[in-house]
This record gives C-alpha cells, sequence and structure tokens, in this order.
C-alpha cells in the first residue's frame, strides 16, 4: 500500500508536476487503483442556500456584493425546498449534498439555527451532508457535527504568497484555523483550490504543498477550474488548458494517495474526452446537477450517460463510513 506522507517538499511536488505527461497519468493512474476502487466515483451536488450580497472581495466570485455579477440575491431558503433537492439529487445519483452560503463566516443567529435543521433533515434521506459557509469556530463545527454534518468544504483557492491578489478581506491563517476547527469536530474535511486565477505554477505547487502538508490529508480535495463571470475582476481570464487540470489532479492524487480528488468547476468547459483523462488521473469525485452554486454544470442525465460510456458507476453514501466511526476506527488501526 502506498505511504501516506506529510513533508512533502515543493522541489518533489514540483518534479511530479512536471513529469512527461503520460507518465505523470500512467503514475496517477497506478496510486489510484493502488488505493481507490477507481470504477467508482463519488457524486455530491450543491445548493445555493444563501445567494450573492456576501461582504467578502474573493476576485472570482459572482456572489461578492461589490461586483456587478446579476446573481439572482436571495435569502436563506426555506428547509422544504433544500429537502426536495436533497431528494431529486438522491434520485440523480448522488450521495452527498454540498449546502453553500455566501457569508464570510458563520454567525451564532437564527439563519445558522436553519442551517443546522437543514442539516439533520438531508441527514436523515440517508445522504451525507456537506456544508460551505465560509469561516467557523470550534463551537459552531461542534453544532454542525451534532446534527450529523459528514463534511464541510472550505478552500484555501491559492498559494499563500497568492492569497492576497485574490482575497483582501481575509486571510490564509483565518482559513487554515477554519480547517483545523472542522478537524477537531471530527467533520470530514473538503478543501482545495481553484486554477485558471492568473497564478504561477509555482502558486499551484505551493498549495498543493499546504494542503498535502496539513496533519490529516483533506478527505476531498476539489480541483475548480475558474467559471470567469462577467463583473468580476477575472471575467477576463483565459480558460484553463485541460492539460493543466490534469496535471493537478495527477499531482494532489499522487501526493495525497487516500484522498478522494474532486473534479470540480469548469465541466461544462470540457468534453466528455477531457474529463475521462481526468478519471483516469485519478479524480474520484464530481459535482452534479444541472447548476453549482451560481453558475451551470452538466446535469445528471448528461453524467450518467458520460458513466455509463466509460464504466463508471456512482459511489453508495457512507462506503467510508460516518465521520466519528471512521475516527474510532482509525485509532484502533494506528494501535495494530
Ligand atoms: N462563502 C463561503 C466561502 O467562501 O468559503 C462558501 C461558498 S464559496 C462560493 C465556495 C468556493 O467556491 C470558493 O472557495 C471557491 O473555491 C469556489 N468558487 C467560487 N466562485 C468560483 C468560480 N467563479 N470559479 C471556480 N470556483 C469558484
Ligand atoms: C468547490 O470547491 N467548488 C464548488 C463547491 N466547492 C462549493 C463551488 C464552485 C462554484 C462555482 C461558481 C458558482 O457556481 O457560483
Ligand atoms: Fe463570499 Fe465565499 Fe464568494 Fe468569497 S467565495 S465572495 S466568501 S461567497
Amino acid at each position: 500500500m502506498t505511504e501516506v506522507r506529510h513533508d512533502w517538499t515543493k522541489e518533489e511536488i514540483s518534479e511530479i508536476y512536471h513529469t512527461p505527461l503520460l507518465d505523470l497519468i500512467y503514475r496517477a493512474a497506478t496510486v489510484h487503483r493502488e488505493n481507490h476502487n477507481h470504477a467508482e466515483v463519488q457524486i455530491s451536488s450543491l445548493i445555493s442556500v444563501k445567494t450573492g450580497g456576501c461582504p467578502e472581495d474573493c476576485a472570482y466570485c459572482p456572489q461578492a456584493a461589490r461586483y456587478q455579477t446579476g446573481v439572482n440575491v436571495h435569502a436563506i431558503l426555506p428547509k422544504e425546498e433544500v429537502v426536495a433537492a436533497a431528494q431529486k439529487a438522491k434520485a440523480g445519483g448522488a450521495s452527498r449534498l454540498c449546502m453553500g452560503a455566501a457569508w464570510r463566516e458563520v454567525r451564532d443567529n437564527r439563519d445558522f439555527d436553519k442551517v443546522i435543521e437543514m442539516v439533520k433533515a438531508v441527514n436523515e434521506l440517508d445522504m451525507e451532508v456537506c456544508c460551505t459557509l465560509g469561516m467557523l469556530n470550534e463551537h459552531q463545527a461542534q453544532r454542525l457535527a451534532d446534527a450529523g454534518l459528514y463534511a464541510y468544504n472550505h478552500n484555501l483557492d491559492t498559494s499563500e504568497e497568492d492569497y492576497k491578489r485574490i482575497i483582501t478581506t481575509r486571510t490564509y491563517d483565518e482559513r487554515l484555523q477554519t480547517l483545523e476547527n472542522v478537524r477537531k469536530a471530527k467533520i470530514t474535511v473538503c478543501s482545495g483550490g481553484i486554477i485558471g486565477l492568473g497564478e504561477t505554477v509555482e502558486d499551484r505547487i505551493s498549495m498543493l504543498k499546504t494542503l498535502s502538508n496539513l496533519p490529516k490529508h483533506p478527505e476531498s480535495v476539489p480541483v475548480n477550474a475558474l467559471v470567469p463571470v462577467q463583473g468580476t475582476p477575472l471575467a477576463d481570464q483565459p480558460r484553463v488548458s485541460v492539460w493543466d487540470m490534469v496535471r493537478m489532479i495527477s499531482t494532489a492524487r499522487i501526493i495525497m494517495p487516500k484522498t478522494a480528488v474532486r473534479l470540480s468547476a469548469g465541466r461544462t468547459e470540457m468534453s466528455m474526452v477531457e474529463q475521462a483523462l481526468c478519471f483516469m488521473a485519478g479524480a474520484s469525485s464530481i459535482f452534479a446537477g444541472e447548476k453549482l452554486l451560481t453558475t451551470p454544470n452538466p446535469d445528471f442525465d448528461t453524467d450518467m450517460a458520460m458513466f455509463e460510456l466509460l464504466g463508471l458507476k456512482p459511489k453508495a453514501a457512507f462506503k467510508d463510513g460516518r465521520p466519528n466511526q471512521k475516527a474510532a476506527v482509525q485509532e484502533v488501526v494506528a494501535e495494530i
């Protein structure tokens, strides 16, 4: 079995990233097959439970109040609407529902109480529940864990060095602190980034180093291609090359062998052949359903047709155990 390392250096990661492409894919595919059932892909569906009007200045984001993006701003959704979306996602093959809110951070108010109720309700459908709500303190993470939250998504987005170019309204350290708070509450961690922001290859490598040097690797690492949105400062960024996606996915797969590497935003711009290369390179999860948070995404039927063609199948919910159980199992394994 592959060794799980937390001491990757930038030099080592860079060497992997720059491996001749076919050798890189071959190595990543080998690591993938040693550590995962390569025929299974975990499917998450996204729902934006509170859209737009966000006080942050993330340069890529259509939901920041300061950019005129024409996004359909709305207050927190009723629980019934979220449950209906979860049922639809489950019927479409999704094992996980991820609820996003355009918040800088969670506040201890009525809206958070509503999210807690949503988490409980979706959990009762026997689906894994994920939230992405911005920064979180230990107590808030514990409340979400107690409600049955499976995963928390909080992306690093880019490297520590590049971060200030993309976001000025919060720090990299705050991002890392939230990830620590999520870990303490025994919720699984989903954290990755975006390529195509105008970052350098060194920035990508630096971000991968930060992720792979965390005390425990994130259970899920989303690799997003920027979806350029009119009105945001990054609206005119050129489209990310599929080769860069493949290099990012392969490198993440090799240095974090047990992690689910998520082929995330940007799939509407990718052909089936391009996506197949990403699965070959070790991508083991996707977001499905016609919308990401505010931008389009392939619908369930299109993805099922792709799965059929490629011989892939959706992964069942809770196949890796429930988070708290999982922690208990891992402790026993560590003792042996
Ligand atoms: N407000 C919360 C936060 O920022 O943590 C949660 C929602 S936020 C929209 C979740 C993630 O979506 C961001 O961290 C970013 O990685 C990704 N994202 C947002 N806009 C994007 C875009 N235009 N293209 C690709 N990824 C994007
Ligand atoms: C992640 O890494 N990508 C998803 C999810 N986590 C929350 C979000 C992508 C958002 C793309 C832009 C939009 O639809 O608003
Ligand atoms: Fe707000 Fe999150 Fe968008 Fe940043 S990424 S502007 S925090 S919704």
